[in-house]
């Protein structure tokens, strides 16, 4: 195996015996053969775009297949090798269409033609180098390839989350298939690659739009909300992951059940939409970011549900108490699959938490969020002023994600060190590393603005298209916003293009640079848009302060 898609990437260059996210090597090879056959797919569906075939089942699954190789998302060896066989299959069928429509099927790629006639052909062709990252021997090519790569994935991931709400955009779908051929064509030079990377981000700001309006289209716009951390004395669910339609179906089938639903992680920001407040059962948010579940699985008690990401490996007794649905998966857990219309049946994991204690508390009292763009706006009056007058002098977006290395403490230690006139806009799991400190506020704005998901970086970034059409400023790096964003898996990596997209320069990532940057690659990201990296509290605090 050779996996360095994530930020903990062993000895921040790759993963090589097993992953330190506990994926291993038999997993890491089908999730590699997986985007191979993908990237198959994607050429033929090329071919068929303006040709009258019918691409949605191919669009369709390419979406979640990806979303499946997403750190942390899918585990389970048995899912992935029957995504792999259904992709063979659809393959076959595109083929027979492209055929019918005059369609010339000649030199194609051979992750367009492989074929395995049994499951031991199926790993071999898993464990073989060709199918893998390291296919590519040039290391600028390979780190341009998988950046766009990792960016589509997490593309991929919200558009899947927009599909699920009926929301797409076939432009979207076009842009994925068109940039994962193009990692397996050799005719492209490295300059054509660096092009692709940024059109990417282009298609990341369009399929962020895209989830917002699905999610604020049927859930109402994030307000600020009070969320509570304490607990009830009822059996409970914690749900967990990205996905609001998921969440919804929960809630109905809970309702009047006596089981108590709370979120975990990425799920907290679902308490800011209007539509999830009409349950009295849905009791507020238990724990904090992924990476702390054991601890925090075992003293919730109850079962737990993962929409996405992110997983880390359960163990023993935890193992029968976890269910996974979409594209989260890991063998041993109990996996909920929806019916043809999207519906999930979830009886199973309510009927387990009726015979499961209620959570233990581990915190009481509450944190404030829900300032994504419609509440922000709507405050628009005051934070200007608080601008004008110098109560606030600068924002600091940091959103991304958190992960369990030590040196993200950082992220703690830069928070509490910002001077009292500066206000952290975030987005994503990152948030965990304040959004619990008492940073108080400043004339009634909190000091931390949570907008929400890793997805709804895009609400950060559309307030900051918006301040700098108030202040009438010419370039959005006028503005006084600093970038210092935690990063940890792909989605990240599509928040980064999706902000690069739209001129954001000077963006620090940490708390290390990706391994998958060649040292030429991250170059040219330095010197086109002053992307940084991080070093310590002090030092970074002087020269964002500057
Ligand atoms: Fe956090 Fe994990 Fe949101 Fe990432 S819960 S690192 O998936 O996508 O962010
Ligand atoms: Fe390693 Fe990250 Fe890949 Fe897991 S996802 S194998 S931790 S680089």
């Amino acid at each position: 195996m050779f996996c360095y898609q994530c930020q903990e990437a062993a000895k921040g260059t790759g993963c090589t015996v097993a992953g330190v996210c506990g994926k291993n090597e038999e997993v890491s090879n089908l999730q590699d053969l997986l985007i191979y056959t993908i990237k198959g797919l994607s050429i033929l569906a090329n071919k068929g775009r303006d040709k009258g075939v019918d691409l949605d089942p191919v669009d369709h699954f390419i979406m979640n297949g990806l979303f499946m190789t997403i750190t942390n998302a899918n585990f389970d060896d048995q899912a992935i090798k029957a995504a792999i066989k259904e992709g063979l299959v659809l393959r076959k069928t595109l083929k027979e269409a492209l055929e019918a429509k005059g369609v010339a099927l000649t030199d194609l790629h051979d992750c367009a033609t492989w074929y395995a006639e049994s499951d031991a052909a199926l790993e071999a062709k898993a464990d073989s180098v060709v199918v893998g990252v390291l296919a590519t021997e040039n290391e600028d090519v390979r780190s341009l390839r998988e950046l766009i790569t990792y960016g589509v994935k997490g593309m991929a991931a919200y558009a899947h989350h927009a599909l699920n709400l009926g929301k797409e955009d076939k432009e979207i779908y076009a842009f994925t298939t068109k940039a994962l051929a193009a990692t397996v064509d050799n005719t492209l030079s490295a300059d054509d690659l660096v092009a692709l990377t940024l059109e990417t981000g282009k298609y990341g700001v369009n399929t962020m739009a895209l989830l917002d309006a699905a999610n604020t289209g049927a859930y109402g716009n994030p307000e600020i909300t009070e969320v509570n951390l304490g607990v009830r004395n009822n059996p409970a669910i914690l749900i967990s992951g990205h996905d609001l339609s998921d969440l919804k179906q929960l809630l109905e089938q809970t309702k009047g059940t006596g089981v108590d639903v709370y979120t975990h992680s990425e799920m907290l920001p679902a308490h800011y939409y209007p539509e999830f407040k009409k349950y009295d059962n849905f009791v507020g948010n238990y724990g904090s970011a992924w990476w702390k579940q054991k601890e925090e699985f075992a003293s919730f008690n109850g079962p737990v549900l993962f929409t996405t990401n992110c997983i880390v490996p359960p163990k023993g007794e935890q193992l029968e108490k976890i269910y996974t649905t979409g594209a989260s998966g890991y063998p041993g857990c109990t996996h909920i699959e929806a019916d043809e219309n999207g519906n999930k049946d979830f009886s199973a994991i309510i009927e387990h938490a009726k015979r499961l204690a209620p959570p233990t508390e581990i915190e009481t009292g509450s944190i404030v969020g829900g300032f994504a763009h419609a509440q922000v706006f709507a405050l628009a009056d005051k934070v200007v002023d608080a601008v004008k007058t110098g109560a606030i002098k600068k924002f600091f977006v940091m959103a991304g994600c958190d992960g369990r290395m030590k040196s993200r403490d950082y992220y703690t230690d830069f928070a509490n060190a910002l001077p009292k006139d500066t206000v952290i806009l975030t987005a994503g799991c990152a948030k965990y590393k304040y959004n619990k400190l008492p940073l108080g506020d400043i004339g009634g704005i909190p000091r931390v603005l949570d907008a929400g998901q890793c997805n709804d970086s895009y609400s950060l970034a559309v307030i900051a298209l918006k301040l700098k059409e108030v202040f009438e400023l010419n370039d959005i790096n006028e503005l006084p916003i600093a970038y210092n964003i935690a990063w940890y898996e792909q989605k990240a990596v599509i928040v980064l293009l999706a902000l690069l997209h739209l001129g954001v320069k000077n963006i620090h990532l940490g708390p290390t640079l990706p391994a998958f940057l060649s040292p030429n690659v991250a170059n040219v990201l330095v010197e086109t848009f002053g992307i940084g990296g991080i070093t310590n509290v002090d030092d970074d605090m002087k020269m964002f302060l500057q």
